[in-house]
Formats: structure tokens, C-alpha cells, sequence
């Protein structure tokens, strides 16, 4: 399934939510961000998928027509995608509504459209594309592949990747390089490591080897997890280790 990137709630006034979400939840948000084009103040709340707080900035928003006819509560869900013209054209083809002809500017810089809410049980559905994303050439790693795809994150690239994912041969060109499962492999062989940020992700199965790897090359950073939960957590880690690379 796709992620769900944020809950859209509306409400009359921001400040007044943020009080209440701190009361229920010790949540404190991100700092707001107005955002002209839709008419909207926007607070977001958590990690992974967050609460986005609308407020109206004025009489014209699409805010404040909902909140006169509906009332306060959920206004959207929204669903992350690597490719969000591309979900524009699928969404059109499968008789879908989508409200703008292209993707618009969303909160954070995302690439966004909605779906009329009369083709979607009446919930308006937002599809957006995050401004982060990595070039990531993946070699025979095709579930990792599928995984970090769906993040919405991470695209796909043969030609000229910023990053290489590697079950098999080392690359030559690179800005980082992360080796999956394959401690076994590179273990049997001294050779040096590829002058690029490393991270060797291994099962626990396997720590041994990925252990052996990682005292060769200690400049690498080491995730072993548990073989049945290594793509459930890998995503994140990887995340983490392409946004250190990106900010040096
Ligand atoms: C309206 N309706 C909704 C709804 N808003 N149903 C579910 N969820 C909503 N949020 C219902 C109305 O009650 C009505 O139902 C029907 O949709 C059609 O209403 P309408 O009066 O014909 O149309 P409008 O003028 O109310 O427009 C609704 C529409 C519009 C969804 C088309 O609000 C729109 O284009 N929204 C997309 C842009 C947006 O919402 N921007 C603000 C968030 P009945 O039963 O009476 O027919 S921007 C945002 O959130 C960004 C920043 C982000 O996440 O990054």
C-alpha cells in the first residue's frame, strides 16, 4: 500500500488546535507555513504520517467553504508517491477526478493534486510527490527496490545514480554505496573499501560476516537487523543515511 503521508484535519483556529493536540497528545508542531496558493495555514504534527492542521487564510479558501458547510474535522488523506504526474495520468485513466490538470505546489514543497471527493466515498484524497528525493540505482536487490520505491522517496535510476544499493559487485561511481545482504560475500575477499560513505545492512542471521566486513572497513556504518523485520526498518535507516550524505 502506499504510505499515508499526512491526515488533513480543518479547523477555525490553529492556535486553539495546537493547545488541544498538546493537552491530548504532548504533541508540539513544526513551525506553520502559509501557503497562498490554497488559502491555507498549515501545522504539522509527528513523524512518518503526521496530523496537518489546515486553518483558512481568508473569506476565498477552500477551507473556509468546508468549514461552513461540514464543520471542523477530517478534510484529506493524503497518499505519498514517487511519481505524482504519473499517479495524475493512472488516477485520470481509472475514472477518477483529479480538481487541477497538473500537479501544484503543496506544504513543504510537495507536488500535490486532490480527487473529487464524489468518485472517493465522499473523502477528498490528496496525492503528493516529496521535494527529498534520492536517485538510486539498485543491482539485484529487487524486493529493497520495491520497498524504497514505495517510500515515495527513492527513484529508481540505471544511468547516473546519486547512490548504488548492492546485493553483488561493487560500483565505480557513486556518492554512497550501500551493501544488502552481501557481508558474506565481501567478507571472503580483502579488499579496499570504495572511498564513498558505506552502509552494510545485514540480518542478524548473518551479523557474523557483516561484523568480520565492518572491522575491515570501520568507516562504514553497520545495520544488522532481524532477517523478519529488515525491510520493515530498512526503509528509514536508508532515508536517514542518503540525507546524511546529502547534508555532508
Ligand atoms: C467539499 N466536499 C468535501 C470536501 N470539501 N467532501 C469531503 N472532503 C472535503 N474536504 C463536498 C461538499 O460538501 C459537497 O458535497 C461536494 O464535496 C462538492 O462540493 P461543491 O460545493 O460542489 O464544491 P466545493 O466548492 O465545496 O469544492 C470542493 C472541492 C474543493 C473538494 C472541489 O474544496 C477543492 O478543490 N479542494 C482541493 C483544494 C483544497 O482543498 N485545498 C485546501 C487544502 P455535497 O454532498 O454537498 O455535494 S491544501 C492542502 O492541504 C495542501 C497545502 C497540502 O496538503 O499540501
Amino acid at each position: 500500500m502506499l504510505p499515508i503521508d499526512h491526515i488533513g484535519l480543518a479547523v477555525h483556529d490553529g492556535k486553539k488546535a495546537e493547545h488541544l493536540l498538546n493537552q491530548l497528545a504532548l504533541a508540539t508542531p513544526a513551525l506553520p507555513e502559509d501557503l497562498n496558493q490554497q488559502g491555507v495555514r498549515i501545522r504539522f504534527y509527528g513523524k512518518g504520517t503526521r496530523l496537518e492542521i489546515l486553518e483558512a487564510l481568508g473569506p476565498d479558501s477552500a477551507v473556509t467553504k468546508f468549514l461552513s458547510k461540514r464543520g471542523e474535522g477530517l478534510h484529506h488523506i493524503a497518499f505519498r508517491v514517487a511519481n505524482v504526474q504519473l499517479q495524475l495520468e493512472r488516477m485520470h485513466m481509472a475514472g477518477f477526478q483529479p480538481l487541477t490538470e497538473t500537479p501544484v505546489l503543496g506544504a513543504d514543497g510537495k507536488r500535490i493534486f486532490f480527487l473529487h471527493p464524489k468518485h472517493t466515498s465522499g473523502i477528498l484524497v490528496e496525492f503528493c510527490q516529496p521535494k527529498n528525493q534520492y536517485h538510486v540505482r539498485f543491482d539485484s536487490c529487487p524486493k529493497l527496490e520495491r520497498t524504497m520505491e514505495l517510500t515515495g522517496h527513492c527513484i529508481p535510476h540505471n544511468d547516473a545514480p546519486e547512490h548504488v544499493v548492492t546485493a553483488g559487485s561493487l560500483p565505480q561511481l557513486c556518492q554512497s554505496l550501500v551493501l544488502h545482504n552481501a557481508s558474506f560475500e565481501l567478507s571472503q575477499h580483502n579488499i579496499a573499501p570504495p572511498p564513498v560513505p558505506i552502509l552494510i545492512s545485514e540480518t542478524s542471521t548473518a551479523s557474523h560476516f557483516a561484523h568480520t566486513l565492518h572491522e575491515r572497513w570501520p568507516n562504514a556504518q553497520l545495520a544488522v537487523l532481524p532477517e523478519s523485520s529488515q525491510y520493515t526498518c530498512l526503509p528509514e535507516v536508508l532515508l536517514n543515511f542518503w540525507a546524511s550524505v546529502k547534508n555532508g
